[in-house]
């Protein structure tokens, strides 16, 4: 499929932005590993202080090179499996409202007026540039969903009525359905909570029903992050390794389970909240759970695909097969291979730390400590980002009709962040028990030996080893951008056009449960609607607190907003 002109630039740009930031984002993470092995010891690092800089590594990472790449994979997705032209105005609309709003949100937290985490918990109240801003992201993000994805697919039903729907189409759409669906209730809290907070027309807020929307949101954003990875692990996967998907209803099926799943279980970012009662988060947490089964479904799709490629390869007896798949191939598009098996080594860790995380009781000992931390980073900073990598380096070479430059370069790159993470989670998951907290400069506390009241020496050993962990990663990182860099500058051999490497499957016969979409989101939405609806009623009437004043983000400092107000009314 040939891409020209204006949309090609938009599909470049929405990768090359958010990856220029992404070179900021991973070396903040560098200056925070360092700082919580007590290797850097001070507020700030070449201006920048330590949580202005945690609030762009989380925000940039997490929020502005996701968003950004799911929506251009998603356009890529479509346009390739539809054939079907994207408009040009809607992609402009998006594109200037995603690029307008990062950079009004990117202003406010350089120059610390949003020094609030990426969570952006009420009371903390940032300057009303990083709620305008992320909004219009968010939005941005949203257009080519409603007026380019939806109305192609309906034009294709009409052409092709018996066909089924590409299984990336309809992941990139049950991706895009949950996105929608969660941005409400963060577009509540944001538009009814921390703007008028931040614009002085509100005086005090509801934290906790605040957050009860953050987390209705945070969430299921984990899975926002996910699905683009997982429609890679289900569409190309099996056939860089050689074979085909085992089984398309199976992959369908654990898709519409995330829909189901991933959004009524955001309790479980709550359990220790004062003002929600135990029962819900118990429901909430047995939810948790059952996001199990198409984790497994996932799993079990995925190492028969895999052990199927590697039996076309030659791959023999019960194990032995494992030594047949292209864990370091220059050959064409093989070399994405090593991404996407590095993320899914990651991915184990994630899922294993994530049960402890989950669990009711476990979740008290590791809850807000250097763990959590551990946790995400093989996740989101895991499977996720290996494949995002990989994806932006294989659509970059397509849209510039080139050809992968320097490739041992990026296939080192993978191993080696896995590598990196590994030893980062282990180390952070060890600090996490001893105590570690997260978000917390520790290196000028309890790491600081001349602080007497603080000091733990015995979390020096694994604040090292994590640190070392971290510089591994942005080793493997750095290697990723000398192939990504000689890729964007390469000359042109052909022209720019968008290709995937798309698996047959062997296992092809629809069944019924996955064909018809409507019971789904029906389901979806009313298991939402039991999750939700008192735990929202109990934030609004039952915490512990219900209205506190804010505290204003100002040059990297939280200065009381009533204290400012009064400071304005002097004479
Ligand atoms: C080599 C690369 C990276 C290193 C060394 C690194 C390191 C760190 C460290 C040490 C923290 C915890 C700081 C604290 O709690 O005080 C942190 C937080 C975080 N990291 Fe990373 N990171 C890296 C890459 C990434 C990537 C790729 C992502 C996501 C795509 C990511 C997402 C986050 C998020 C969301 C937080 C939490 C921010 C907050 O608490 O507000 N990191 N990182
Ligand atoms: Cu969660």
């Amino acid at each position: 499929m040939q891409v020209k002109g204006a949309l090609r630039f938009i599909l470049l740009s929405q990768l090359i932005i958010p990856f220029i930031l992404l070179i900021l984002g991973v070396l903040l993470g560098l200056y925070q590993v360092l700082a919580r092995a007590g290797i850097i010891r001070s507020a700030d690092f070449l201006g920048i202080n330590y949580y202005q800089g945690l609030t762009l590594h989380g925000v940039i990472n997490a929020i502005v090179f996701t968003t950004f790449f799911a929506v251009a994979f998603g356009n890529a997705i479509m346009l390739h499996q539809l054939k079907r032209p994207l408009k040009v105005g809607v992609q402009w609309a998006s594109w200037l409202l995603m690029v307008g709003g990062t950079l009004m949100a990117a202003w406010a937290m350089l120059t610390g007026r949003a020094t609030v985490l990426y969570t952006f918990y009420l009371p903390m109240v940032a300057h009303w540039t990083f709620y305008v801003g992320a909004t219009l992201l968010l939005i941005g993000s949203l257009l080519p969903y409603f007026l380019d994805w939806i109305p192609n697919t309906l034009a294709w039903r009409r052409e092709n009525p018996n066909a089924k729907l590409p299984l990336a189409v309809l992941g990139n759409l049950i991706n895009f359905t949950l996105w929608f669906l969660i941005i409400i209730p963060l577009a509540v809290t944001v538009l009814f909570q921390m703007l008028p907070l931040s614009l002085g027309l509100a005086s005090e807020v509801n934290p906790l029903l605040s957050r009860t929307l953050f987390w209705f949101f945070g969430h299921a954003l984990v899975y926002f992050w996910l699905l683009p990875s997982y429609i890679m692990l289900y569409t190309m996967l099996p056939k860089l390794a050689g074979g085909k998907l085992y089984s398309d209803p199976a992959a369908r099926f654990a898709l519409l389970l995330f829909l189901l799943f991933s959004i009524p279980v955001g309790l479980h970012h709550q359990y220790t909240e004062g003002g929600l009662s135990s029962g819900w988060k118990l429901w909430h947490a047995f939810l948790t759970f059952m996001v199990a089964l198409p984790s497994f479904i996932t799993a079990f799709t995925v190492a028969a695909s895999l052990e199927h490629g590697a039996r076309q390869n030659g791959g023999q007896g019960l194990f032995s097969w494992w030594g047949k798949l292209p864990y370091w191939s220059r050959e064409g598009d093989k070399w994405l291979f090593a991404y996407f098996i590095s993320g899914l080594i990651l991915f184990l860790f994630g899922g294993i730390t994530g049960i402890v995380n989950a669990s009711y009781n476990l979740n008290l000992i590791v809850h807000n400590t250097a763990w959590i931390v551990g946790h995400f980073h093989t996740t989101v900073g895991g499977l996720v980002t290996l494949s995002f990598l990989g994806m932006t380096l294989y659509l970059i070479a397509c849209l510039r009709g080139v050809d992968v430059k320097a490739k041992p370069f990026a296939l080192a790159a993978p191993y080696l962040w896995m590598l990196g993470f590994v030893i980062f989670e282990v180390a952070l998951s060890i600090t996490g028990l001893q105590g570690a907290p997260r978000r917390s400069n520790i290196g000028i506390s309890y790491l600081d030996p001349s602080n007497e009241l603080l000091y733990r020496g015995d979390w020096l050993f694994w604040s090292h080893v994590g640190a070392l962990g971290g510089v591994i990663a942005v080793v493997g990182f750095l290697a990723y951008v000398v192939s990504l860099v000689g890729t964007l500058f390469a000359k042109p051999v052909r022209a720019p056009a968008i290709d995937f490497p798309i698996a047959d499957a062997v296992h092809e016969t629809p069944t019924p449960l996955v064909v018809n979409l409507r019971p789904w989101v029906t389901a979806t939405l009313a298991l939402i609607a039991i999750s939700y609806t008192y735990p929202v009623y109990e934030s609004m009437t039952r915490g512990i607190i219900t209205k506190v004043p804010g505290y204003q983000s100002i040059e990297n400092n939280l200065v009381p907003q009533q204290t400012l107000q009064e400071q304005t009314k002097l004479p």
